[in-house]
């Protein structure tokens, strides 16, 4: 079964602060995806959502600056973190996202699983394995989505997914957004965190 359910903007947060509170949020399990700029977070989130564009998708770098919390059906939050590693930001902005990411992993106690995605032409870059680590310190637990397996041909797509898979030591979901091949399984695997919490 495909869980395609409706998604809705709730808030952009540049603090702490900003995050949403209250009873109605308070139960809900977040899911965070993560990844350098320009990786695919926002066409992913798209994807696995039914209604088309919710998050706002560019093909300029550093777009998404904020932290961004999109409601998916009555009981999950979908969070576009802001993407890392991209070179021609102010380095004053690059250390406020840092800041801003550390404070959303460190803090949310919504926060149940961490999608960690990768570039199927790049596999896990120094700033990912940064990522990686920092997730293994503090517990949190998380999946690997490879994107743009569609750039690949197939034995390009086999040696790259073997990389990855070696170095992850879990799961890897392979997908593509033109094709939305591999969309359904990394859905499954959401909405099965989301049924073992309750
Ligand atoms: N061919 C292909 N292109 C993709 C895929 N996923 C994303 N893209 C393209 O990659 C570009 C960047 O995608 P975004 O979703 O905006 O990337 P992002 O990670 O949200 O980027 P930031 O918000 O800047 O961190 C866009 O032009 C997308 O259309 C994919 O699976 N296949
Ligand atoms: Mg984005």
């Amino acid at each position: 079964m495909v869980h395609k359910l409706e998604a809705q903007f709730i808030t952009s947060a540049a603090k702490p602060e900003q995050f949403p509170t209250g009873r109605q949020y308070d139960g809900m399990a977040e899911i965070a995806f993560l990844g350098r700029s320009n990786v695919g977070k926002s066409t992913l989130l798209n994807a696995l959502a039914g209604n088309g564009k919710i998050a706002f998708t560019s093909s300029t770098p550093g777009r998404t600056q904020l932290i961004n919390f999109f409601q998916v059906g009555d009981d999950l939050m979908f969070v576009d973190l802001p993407g890392y590693g991209y070179a021609k930001v102010p380095v004053q902005i690059v250390r406020d996202w840092h800041v801003l990411i550390e404070q959303y992993l460190s803090l949310r106690h919504q926060l149940r699983l961490c999608v960690v995605l990768l570039d199927a032409r790049r596999g896990w870059m120094d700033k990912d394995r940064e990522l990686k680590n920092w997730l293994e310190h503090y517990g949190r637990p998380y999946i690997v989505a490879v994107t743009k397996i569609d750039k690949l041909s197939q034995s390009e797509r086999q040696r790259g997914l073997a990389a990855i898979r070696n170095e992850s030591g879990g799961e890897i979901f392979p997908v593509s957004a033109p094709s939305g091949r591999g969309v359904r399984e990394l859905w499954q695997t959401i909405w099965k965190t989301n049924q073992t919490q309750h």
